[in-house]
């Protein structure tokens, strides 16, 4: 098989013309039948740009699965526009209302949760709930476990995407979240976690449906 190769076109790009740094050597290769154009690319933008147009779409479903401390079961994240749809089932809940949270990290591993890191907050805000501001974008709000410790919840949350938030990890805590409401000697936790005590159950968000 013979490949024969010919130089088609170089121009060095000119000093006022920023354009030309990005296309500045093409060579056309005849292998066979087929033409191969190889483009010496030295923008870093479109290198990004056509590496990330070879790549597959991300996945629009994320899931948390829940084993932990007699809790079980999963929160389903779907992303539509411009918002994060979370639909939470679990079972083997303590009846009542328990503060769930987006954290940092998607480690679950060790004692109590604690290696999850704090609240998922890259805007560096004072805690809140599911809705308003301020708000960590991790702020999911509270849960209620029915008397059969059954949570059946739909939580919407805006200004957060499933890239942002894949890799962390979902925790259910023991107490009910103040949303950031907290007075007094409260107020300061209360901006910081809600108050919500100790972590229940914890499980990393990992893509769905891929
Ligand atoms: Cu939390
Ligand atoms: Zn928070």
């Amino acid at each position: 098989m013979i490949a024969a190769s010919h130089r088609v076109y170089k121009k060095r790009q000119k000093k006022n013309s920023h354009n030309r740094k990005d296309l500045c050597d093409a060579t056309a290769l005849l292998h066979s039948d087929i033409i191969f154009i190889r483009l010496d690319l030295r923008s870093k933008n479109i290198k990004n740009c056509i590496t990330e147009m070879g790549q597959a779409p991300l996945p629009k479903t994320a899931v948390a699965v829940f084993s932990m401390n007699d809790v079980t079961g999963k929160a389903v994240f779907v992303d539509e526009e411009n918002t994060v749809k979370i639909y939470v089932r679990l079972t083997g809940v303590p009846p009542g209302e328990h503060g769930l949270h987006v954290h940092q990290c998607g480690d679950i591993s060790g004692e109590g949760c604690k290696l999850a890191g704090s609240h998922y907050n890259p805007g560096n805000k004072a805690h809140g709930g599911a809705h308003g501001s301020p708000r960590h974008p991790g702020d999911l709000g509270n849960v209620v476990a029915d008397k059969f410790g059954i949570v059946r919840v739909d939580v919407t949350v805006r200004y957060v995407s499933l890239r942002d938030i894949v890799g962390r990890s979902l925790v259910l805590h023991v107490g009910r979240d103040d949303l950031g409401l907290g007075k007094g000697e409260a107020k300061s936790e209360s901006l910081k976690t809600g108050n919500s005590g100790g972590r229940l159950a914890c499980a990393v968000i990992g893509w769905s449906k891929c």
